[in-house]
């Protein structure tokens, strides 16, 4: 299942800890979106986590969780993103917690349904920009430079440029992009309208829509056709 993430043009991150009516949750996963991402930063429990995986198993659209502590790890999830945040200092987020859910979990991971995101925070204002101390404050050339250390160095599935809470800014954006064949590039942040869904399709090969789902999922939904009819442009 993980392997169709190569396919995802667009995708909802729904949050466990934030409240979603059943009419909103429906018109999400009738949508038409790739796939639902299960996850957020902070109030995550095994608890809501499994509640919001139960009310999305009854529609047909492929759900993953976007694991971002061990405490809450839900089996069940058709995959399992596991990010690794490459712009910060702390070992535990780019590795270290990995290391212990390995230590305490070893040979029961099911290797084959999961999908490393290597992280890249541009949006120091983000909740989760504070939590791993990650060095957002990035120039074009600096952000550049972690396309090349994703795509040639680590050669990693996937790069996510990660503005959550802010719409990005197009010029860091297509510079990365430029910087990547074969890995995927996940976008996220800030889409509201139509102009910021088309504008991140032209360079993303995966657009996140999560906070706009909370404030207008009249527009959320819409965001699906906007990004599904944008042409991406070429790699490379
Ligand atoms: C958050 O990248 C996602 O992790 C989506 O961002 O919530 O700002 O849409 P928004």
């Amino acid at each position: 299942m993980i392997k169709k993430a190569k396919k995802w043009r667009h995708v909802f991150k729904l949050d466990p800890n934030r409240r979603l009516s059943d009419l909103a949750l429906e018109k999400i996963c009738q949508s038409g979106t790739d796939a639902i991402i299960v996850g957020g930063t902070d109030g995550i429990t095994f608890q809501n986590t499994w509640q919001l995986l139960e009310r999305i198993q009854k529609y047909q659209v492929p759900c993953v969780q976007e694991i971002s502590t061990m405490k809450a790890i839900v089996p069940g999830f058709d995959g399992y993103l596991i990010p690794s945040v490459l712009n910060t200092d702390q070992a535990k987020w780019i590795h270290g917690a990995h290391l212990e859910a390995i230590r305490r979990y070893g040979s029961s991971i099911p290797w084959e349904q999961v999908l490393l995101l290597g992280y890249v925070i541009l949006n120091p204002e983000a909740k989760v920009s504070r939590l791993t101390q990650a060095k957002a404050d990035l120039t074009e050339e600096e952000a550049a430079g972690y396309a090349d250390l994703v795509e040639n160095l680590f050669r990693w599935p996937v790069l996510y440029v990660e503005y959550s809470g802010t719409f990005g800014e197009e010029k860091k954006v297509r510079a990365i992009r430029r910087k990547l064949k074969r890995t995927r590039l996940f976008y996220g942040g800030g889409i509201t309208n139509e102009e910021q869904a088309k504008t991140m399709a032209r360079w993303a090969d995966t657009v996140v829509v999560g906070n706009v789902v909370y404030t207008n999922v009249e527009k959320a939904v819409q965001t699906v056709t906007w990004v599904k009819e944008t042409k991406l442009q070429e790699k490379g």
